[in-house]
């Protein structure tokens, strides 16, 4: 199969890497974004998101000709699908997922599709996404066949494509990793077989576009299992006196156990989402899914009833003084270390409860943000790590930033500690 223009619609964290990468092996690539913003940044050569490398790839890739961001769909011999999959807001804690952004886009590049076109859905989906964008297409050009009512005598190919990037390290992976290619027929995966490989390095292995779906589903609520295993194993070792985190290297000496760390509670918009999307389909079935996601969610609040008991402590030794004396600085806020990327932060979730509850000061440190987020703006201060050091009573580490962990625990002196990341 030839694709000489591919477009991929969606340029966040998954769509602006893909198109650009793919743009570097000389292939002609528009990029569509509904954000204004985000196509002149691009235009422009520059980024609009931090991830190590990307802007290298981007601006190479729009100086020599090969990639052109708009905001409105052109005709392309592939479409790739990377838009954000979040839940339904007016569902409360339902957590069903919200396929509007994946029928916008459906809608949008519908038009434009021409007999022989190949569409890829990269974005993390529930079980049965991708019929149901081959439905939505179907539906806006009744002119063309698609594999659900035409098999493989369709004029349209469709396929799922989950990506499977880690933040931090996308333009490596995206090139590296091996690729789960999940067609709505044998042919819509072999063409989508075909577009991977300009690419990929790794393996591309094929299935049906639903196993497809529930393996990225399934990857993410392995590694949430996991982090809610460890998350429990620290509550449960905080009550028996034991450091988990020496128990944990222990254990992992088995050669059959590989236990994650535990930490303040998981975040991001991938871990502490796609288990959902299992559980929101089969509510009665997805027991240990459901629990870790408990478990994890419930993280957050352990962290602030021990910052709550080390502020007891700090007073009790301290008996002339009272909780507005003392000075909590809390190191992080990221979702992880050492990004900047504060979405479905349990850090930030923990600080910001802190500042409503604790009548003291309350300082900040996070070396990969400029300004506190509004939410703690005239609540907490943003410091610098020497300065949280020198000032606080009890300190709070969240998130193991390459600077924090330099620092040895002889700096602490006497100040009291909740280390969520078994730093010191
Ligand atoms: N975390 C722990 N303990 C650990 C590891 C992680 O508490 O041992 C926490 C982190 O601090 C963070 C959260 O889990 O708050 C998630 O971080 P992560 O690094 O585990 O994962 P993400 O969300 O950045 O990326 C994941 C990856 N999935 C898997 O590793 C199975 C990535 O490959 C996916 O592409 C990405 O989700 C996605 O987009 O779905």
């Amino acid at each position: 199969m030839n694709f000489d223009t591919i477009s991929v619609i969606g340029l966040g964290y998954i769509g602006l890497p893909t198109a650009a990468v793919i743009a570097s092996r000389r292939k002609k690539v528009i990029g569509v974004d509904v954000n204004p913003h985000a196509v002149e940044t691009i235009n422009r050569g520059d980024i609009h998101i931090v991830e190590p490398e990307l802007d290298i790839v981007v601006h190479a890739a729009v100086k020599e000709g090969y990639l052109r961001a708009t905001t409105s769909p052109e005709p392309a011999d592939a479409f790739l699908i990377a838009v954000p999959t979040p839940f339904k807001a007016e569902n409360g804690n339902d957590h069903v997922p919200d396929l509007s952004y994946i029928e916008a886009a459906s809608k949008a590049i519908a038009p434009v599709l021409k007999k022989g076109a190949l569409v890829i859905l990269e974005s993390t989906s529930p079980v049965g996404a991708t019929e149901q964008m081959a439905a939505w297409l179907a539906e806006a050009r009744p002119d063309l066949t698609f594999p659900q009512a035409h098999g493989e005598e369709s004029d349209i190919r469709i396929a799922h494509c989950p990506e499977r990037v880690l933040p931090g390290h996308v333009v490596r992976e995206l090139v590296e990793n091996d690729r789960v290619i999940g067609g709505m027929t044998a042919k819509c995966s072999a063409a989508a077989t075909a577009l991977y490989q300009i690419f990929v390095e790794g393996e591309c292995i094929t299935t049906t576009a639903r196993t497809a779906e529930m393996a990225k589903l399934t990857e993410n609520s392995f590694r949430d299992v996991n982090i809610a295993f460890a998350n429990e194993l620290s509550i449960i070792c905080d009550k028996l006196d034991i450091n988990v985190w020496e128990l944990i290297r222990l254990a992992n000496r088995h050669p059959r156990v590989n236990i994650l760390q535990p930490g303040p509670g998981v975040g991001g918009h991938c871990i502490a989402v796609d288990p959902w999307f299992i559980v929101s389909e089969t509510p009665d079935e997805a027991r240990l899914i459901r629990t870790a996601r408990e478990v994890n969610d419930g993280k957050p609040q352990w962290v602030i009833d021990k910052v709550n008991e080390a502020v007891g402590k700090f007073l009790s030794a301290n008996p002339d003084k009272t909780a507005k004396d003392v000075t909590i600085a809390c190191f992080g806020l990221a979702f992880k270390p050492d990004i900047d990327d504060l979405r479905e932060s349990p850090a930030l979730k923990i600080v910001e409860q802190l500042a409503i509850s604790h009548p003291g000061r309350l300082l900040a440190v996070e070396p990969n943000t400029e300004r506190l987020p509004i939410s703690l703006k005239e609540k907490a201060t943003l410091v610098i790590l020497d300065e949280a050091l020198s000032k606080a009573d009890v300190i709070l580490m969240l998130v193991d930033h390459k600077g924090f962990k330099a620092v040895p625990s002889s700096q602490l002196g006497n100040k009291l500690l909740v280390d969520t990341r078994g730093v010191w």
